[in-house]
């Protein structure tokens, strides 16, 4: 049996990858065929996305991915959650898609009371961030008036991308379900939330169920690539979802981190959890693969850091590798003079400067402190979402999954480990991509079940593990 070849396209907030997994009947294996760093852009008042430059990027890489090999069956697409596109009633895009971390959301949320709050999240078993769209959308009607008076549909960011791609407009629950407009025990649209906001339904499109085709590449998009058309699969377009598809465990309770910018703490449920202990300590009943529940915690993760390390090359005017950040914080962490915080502090959400926001949190100066309380700040943060995650379950995880670009920070990991005194599995770092392949093997190998695709995963990629220090994190 020969091999097939798949592009998986993670594009999250801070770099777009394209990935051409192969697989051989036992083994996925991934290459990335190119990177490119992406950042949300300052416009007037508000920060956007730049997205017509990621769908030239995106294509760039699909084409060059055709050349590397001789054929490939299908793509699929995974970003990151929340934001949207609007297109006016000709099918063209209104502008470019509004970046999250604004203040609209607020605005949004601040229309609803207190008790119509309580009322979506018992709606739609998602959290009350003001970073959803459902919030969003209501914080545009208030200070975006002109948007809504031309919008005919309305679709996340990978809907976008796949409505580029293949002209369809259809979504799937993983993304879906980070607009809060959807009921998750029913993984449908709630008509509850758009009676209550008056936000119109006929905006959103159709949701396809996993494995199933998209659409197909353009014909004109194909011959302007020199490329053959072929499908998009419906993998789970949450780059979270994606990735949680890549734990490489055999068990069916399971605890992981999957650590990107955001840092996403949670299990895998059949059926979601809606009570008031979910929604007291902040998590959220996402779509995950196939009408599974992603239970989660959105965190701060890799934010706090990568802004730090911008920061530094900005003022200095020179490049810091991850290893020099991790050198700067070291003989702090080793002297103990740093000081844990809140990562989901609102002051670190979007600051003008990072170091600063922290200095002023911790009253620490030294950037080694700065950068050291950082990295504690985070391990903290894991080791108490893990256990408020075993609460809500009532169940116990004597491991923690680290999946995601973030888990390649050994020290991170270990730091992890020693404070929640658990034991650390690091890998896949390349988890979403590799979500986004493995439900396109499935599409192509029925029989293939999740376990079977985890399993897969697992003997594919190099997982490593970190004991906790027992001295440690007490
Ligand atoms: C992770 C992620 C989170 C989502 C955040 C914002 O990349 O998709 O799950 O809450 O980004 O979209």
């Amino acid at each position: 049996k020969g091999t097939s070849n798949y592009i998986g396209f993670d594009c999250g907030n801070s770099s777009i990858r394209t990935v051409l997994g192969t697989f051989d009947g036992s083994h996925i294996k991934t290459e990335v065929v190119q990177q490119t760093p992406n950042q949300a852009l300052q416009g007037y008042a508000y920060d956007y996305w730049d997205i017509l430059s990621i769908f030239h990027t995106m294509q760039l890489a699909m084409k060059k991915t055709c050349s590397e090999v001789s054929s490939i069956s299908s793509f699929g697409i995974s970003t990151w959650g929340i934001d949207f596109g609007l297109l006016g009633r000709s099918g063209e895009l209104l502008g470019n898609p509004l970046c999250y971390r604004n203040l609209l959301g607020t605005v949004g949320l601040n229309t609803l009371s207190d008790s119509d709050l309580h009322a979506m999240f018992g709606y739609t078993g998602i959290q009350n961030h003001p970073m959803n769209s459902l919030y969003q959308i209501l914080g545009i009607r208030e200070k975006l008036p002109e948007y809504p008076l031309a919008v005919k549909s309305l679709l996340t960011i990978p809907d976008l991308l796949n409505y580029l791609f293949t002209g369809e407009r259809n979504s799937e629950v993983s993304i879906a379900s980070t607009t809060q407009l959807l009921d998750m025990r029913k993984r449908t649209y709630c008509d509850s939330v758009f009676s209550k906001t008056g936000i119109c339904k006929n905006w959103f499109p159709p949701l396809v169920g996993h494995g199933q085709i998209r659409g197909m590449l353009r014909s004109e998009l194909a011959s302007k690539l020199g490329i053959p058309a072929f499908p998009s699969i419906s993998v789970p377009s949450h780059d979270t979802a994606s990735a949680i598809v890549s734990v490489p465990t055999g068990e069916k309770d399971f605890a992981y981190i999957s650590s990107g910018t955001w840092s996403l703490i949670g299990t895998e449920l059949h059926e979601p959890i809606i009570n008031s202990i979910v929604e007291k300590q902040g998590f959220s009943n996402e779509g995950g693969l196939h009408g599974s529940i992603t239970l989660l915690k959105n965190s701060c993760g890799m934010h706090i850091l990568q802004n730090i390390k911008r920061e530094l090359e900005f003022t200095e005017n020179r490049t810091y590798s991850w290893d020099e950040i991790v050198a700067l914080a070291m003989p702090c962490l080793e002297a103990k003079t740093c000081k844990s915080f809140d990562p989901n502090d609102t002051s670190l959400y979007n600051p003008l400067s990072m170091i600063g926001a922290i200095r002023d949190l911790t009253g620490l100066e030294g950037i080694g402190d700065v950068v050291a309380s950082a990295y504690m700040a985070l391990a903290v943060s894991y080791a108490k979402g893990i256990e408020d995650l075993q609460v809500i379950t009532g169940k116990e995880y004597p491991t923690i999954h680290i999946i995601g670009g973030g888990s390649r920070n050994a020290h991170l990991n270990q730091m992890t480990a020693d404070i929640s005194g658990k034991r650390v599995l690091a890998g896949p770092y390349e988890a979403t991509s590799l979500g986004t392949i493995a439900v396109q093997v499935m599409h192509d190998n029925p029989h293939l079940t999740i376990q079977d695709i985890r399993k897969i995963i697992g003997d594919s990629v190099g997982i490593q593990e970190y004991l906790p220090a027992a001295t440690l994190g007490k």
